[in-house]
């Protein structure tokens, strides 16, 4: 057989992919080197923060908007309880350009937020201890998405539309003339008219059996749970948020089903190879002592860190995502360098994936993700 499709790492946006192309009547090859969900990429650790006011840049609202409908879709098809709208909190200092994005955000896109000084944020939120000299945005209609929950649901629904999902498989050989790709695992020898490759931080090994290589950089992160006072700081009245002073950035999470609060800095973190085994969470002293520091400073002294694990950000050199066709293999998709804030827009990727595959193009602008700009 002769797949529609062929798509290699079936991690949250290839996942996804793998369902909006199957729901629309094609065949496809899931292909991924591990199980997932699993622990070896950028999708653990439960929870992911979904931002509609957008401080990389208000050129991701509309894709933010879109993801966040097809997230209540996948909630209404897959019968799972994948988004909690506690809304996000943005808190910065008056210089970050992040806040100004935000802002500039929720104006051009009219979005529902609202602009606090650090009192009253003090005041609404009595789990917080922030310093006049911040300000925050909140926006009240995004939350916090389930992102293991979420890739069990598009894989079940994936595979009840008819894709066949290969795991545990690595990629041998690839081949790929005008309009076949074939595609070698140990026991398996695949076909496909077209070829999606969204394989994380792997995306260069498996471009290099193509002769590209892509600005990519794995880079290793980490990210903490402490002990959270219910009453305070539980999802059903905290909010998810985030944080940029212009120097450091960092990202928070309430307590969902007793878990404690989640925290992690996404600033900086140390460059791995793509096959290197991340060194474990506690190897350098910053990784516990960064966040706590955080928490003692502006949420409360008296919480204690519970647990911390380690994942990786596969980073372009701007921060912004690649989702472009090869320049010399138009029958071949790339959707990567997510820069550690792709997981929310997987839905709309994914969309956006099975359109360019379809219909030969996406129905939103995303020329700023096209690869020309390297
Ligand atoms: O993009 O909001 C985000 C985020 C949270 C954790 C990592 N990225």
């Amino acid at each position: 057989m002769i797949y529609d499709v062929a798509i290699i790492g079936a991690g949250s946006m290839g996942m996804a992919a793998g369902y909006y192309l199957a729901k629309n009547g094609k065949t496809v090859a899931l292909i991924d080197s591990n199980n997932p969900p699993h622990s070896n990429g950028s999708h653990h650790g439960e929870t992911r923060i979904i931002r509609h006011a957008y401080g990389e840049g208000d050129s991701y609202v509309p894709l933010a908007l879109r993801s966040q409908e097809l997230w209540y879709e996948l909630e209404q098809a897959s019968n799972r309880k994948l988004f909690h709208q506690t809304g996000v909190l943005n808190i910065g200092s008056k210089e970050s350009i992040f806040l100004q994005n935000v802002i500039q955000s929720v104006e051009k896109y009219k979005l529902s937020a609202e602009i606090l000084t650090a009192q009253e944020i003090n005041k609404r939120w009595p789990g917080y201890h922030l310093p006049d000299s911040l300000i925050g945005c909140f926006e009240t209609n995004s939350g916090v998405l389930m992102s293991e929950e979420a890739i069990i649901a598009y894989r079940d629904l994936a595979i009840k539309h008819g894709a066949n999902l290969y795991t545990n498989s690595q990629v041998q050989h690839l081949n790929v003339t005008n309009d076949l790709t074939t595609i070698e695992l140990a026991d398996q020898h695949i076909e496909a008219k077209q070829l999606i490759i969204t394989a994380g931080k792997g995306t260069n090994q498996i471009l290099s059996l193509l002769g590209y290589e892509l600005p990519l950089q794995p880079v290793r992160k980490t990210f903490s749970w402490f002990e959270a006072k219910e009453e305070i700081y539980h999802s059903h009245t905290f909010p998810a948020w985030s944080y940029d002073n212009a120097i450091e950035i960092y990202y928070g999470f309430p307590s969902i089903d007793g878990a404690g609060i989640k925290i992690g800095r996404h600033d900086g973190g140390y460059p791995v190879q793509t096959k290197e085994t991340l060194k474990a969470f506690g190897t350098y002293p910053e990784d516990k002592q960064d966040v706590t520091q955080f928490i003692h400073q502006y949420m409360s002294a008296d919480l204690k860190h519970k647990q911390g694990k380690v994942c990786t950000y596969t980073n372009t050199p701007d921060g912004n995502f690649i989702i472009d066709r090869l320049p010399n293999y138009q029958n071949v998709i790339t959707a990567c360098g997510f820069s550690g804030h792709g997981f929310k827009f997987s839905s709309g990727v994914g969309e956006l994936l099975s359109q360019m595959v379809i219909h030969g193009k996406s129905s939103l602008d995303i020329g700023y993700f096209s690869l020309d700009r390297f």
